[in-house]
């Protein structure tokens, strides 16, 4: 080795050679798909401690798998949040809405109306189930694809689409990349495309919530490749130091892109376990389970409002289809996965366990569908009214140098009359914006 320290040559030559493990998914386009190795325990089987139990006393949990929806549809065991009929309805149709949404959504991208769009299809429950959970004013710190929060929390689709399509409605004015959402209304905090940011975001505005002696918790949401960032380590060691009110959700959906969790550690051990060294609560849930995703945050969220402490809950779930618009995940994985995976589909799951409480029907289940779809699409229409992408300027030119500063800088104020002077020069009386 040429980087040897002189006089150390030859020194090293009878020890053994070390070797790097790569990860490696088990399964590549074309593979047959075998998920036998998962580890899937029977519903109702996981203990459910006291909310404000201490971690080392429910360390099992973060490598067991809460579930709560059998195999025969019932509910089971100490987990089941025993919700009324019209509670699970309602979060039945939520999922519904939220897929119909991402469905039009999906389909408006290859139309040409938005540059990108992202799905959340298979880890509905993971947002809607966990939101219906939450107090409506508690704040939420979502990633990109929690897009069943604000459907959840009743925040107009016209507004969730006039951002998509970054048009005249757009109350971001077109800033942001299309899907990253924000409303302080619905306590929803602006997505950021910087991964992971909004893990000590959440954190700090919980231990701001509890400096100020407010009783409002904070959750946030991460997928696992995210994990990988340091933030999210720094917000697992603030929310311990402090006992911060926040729960910290991590969606394990086995991919971030084309990397497959390994390379975030999931070779090693679960999601849920990064709870153990940080001394916090880790519960690991079966994400396609909606009633063990509401029991599992309903839990943590308790917790919290008792001051006893922070929870990192992992949804073990699976990412159904592409990253995002710009992904073609045929690329990298095998197209058997969705199929074979063990958990099966989040909604699916909830509607059979209705019918099987005989609660739902499949006729009912197709009309709640077929209106899901008919809804969106007329608000998508009443959204194309304000515009879509390529059809001009949405909103007037000098908007770029506002909302940053209370008062324009001078540069700036240069920079923007410049700016419109070129503007005047190139487009002659054209372009009045
Ligand atoms: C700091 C940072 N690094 C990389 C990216 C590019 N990027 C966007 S999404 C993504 C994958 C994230 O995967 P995961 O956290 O598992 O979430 P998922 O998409 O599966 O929901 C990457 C690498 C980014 N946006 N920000
Ligand atoms: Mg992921």
């Amino acid at each position: 080795m040429a980087d040897r320290p002189a006089g150390a040559a030859g020194e090293g030559d009878n020890r053994p050679k070390l070797s790097l493990h790569v990860p490696e998914p088990k399964f590549r386009p074309g593979d047959a798909v075998d998920f036998s190795h998962l580890q899937i325990p029977e519903a109702g089987v996981q203990p459910r401690p006291d909310e404000t139990c201490d971690p080392k006393d429910m360390r099992d949990l973060a490598f067991g798998l809460v579930r709560v929806l059998g195999e025969d549809n019932k509910a089971h065991g100490p987990w089941d949040p025993k919700l009324d009929p019209e509670t699970l309805r309602r979060m039945l149709g939520h999922m519904a809405m939220t897929r119909a949404f991402d469905e039009r959504m999906f389909r408006g991208q290859r139309q040409g109306k938005t540059s990108f769009y992202m799905k959340c299809t298979g880890e509905e429950a993971t947002s809607v189930s966990a939101s219906m959970a939450l107090a409506a004013d508690d704040m939420v710190f979502p990633s990109y694809r929690q897009q069943g929060i604000l459907i959840q929390r009743g925040y107009p689709l016209i507004e969730m689409i006039n951002q998509i399509y970054s048009n005249k409605g757009d109350k971001l004015k077109g800033r942001q990349l299309p899907i990253m959402y924000s409303s302080r209304e619905h306590s929803f905090f602006t997505i950021s495309g910087n991964l992971a940011t909004q893990t000590p975001q959440a954190v700090g505005w919980a231990m701001a919530s509890a400096a100020k002696g407010d009783s409002r918790i904070a959750a946030t949401w991460v997928g696992e490749g995210s994990t990988a960032e340091g933030d999210f380590h720094s917000a697992c060691l603030f929310a311990t130091v402090y006992n911060a009110p926040v729960i910290l959700n991590v969606v394990n959906n086995q991919w971030a892109i084309s990397s497959f969790s390994g390379f975030a550690g999931g070779e090693r051990t679960t999601f849920a376990a990064r709870a153990i060294g940080y001394g916090l609560a880790g519960l690991r849930v079966d994400g396609n389970d909606a009633l063990a995703c509401y029991a599992a945050q309903k839990w943590a969220a308790d917790r919290a409002r008792a001051n006893a402490g922070p929870t990192l809950i992992e949804f073990f779930t699976y990412r159904a289809e592409g990253h995002s618009t710009s992904d073609d995940p045929s690329g990298y994985r095998s197209a058997q996965e969705r199929n074979e995976w063990p958990l099966g589909d989040p909604v699916t799951r909830l509607k059979d366990h209705l019918i099987a409480i005989g609660e739902w029907d499949e006729e009912r289940q197709q009309k709640m569908d077929l209106e899901a779809a008919e809804y969106v699409k007329a608000v998508t229409k009443e959204a194309e009214a304000n515009g879509i992408l390529g059809h001009g300027l949405h909103h007037p030119f000098r908007t770029m140098f506002e909302d940053v500063f209370e008062e324009l800088p001078w540069h700036l104020k240069e920079q923007s009359e410049q700016a419109i002077r070129e503007r005047e020069t190139k487009f002659p009386g054209g372009l009045k914006l």
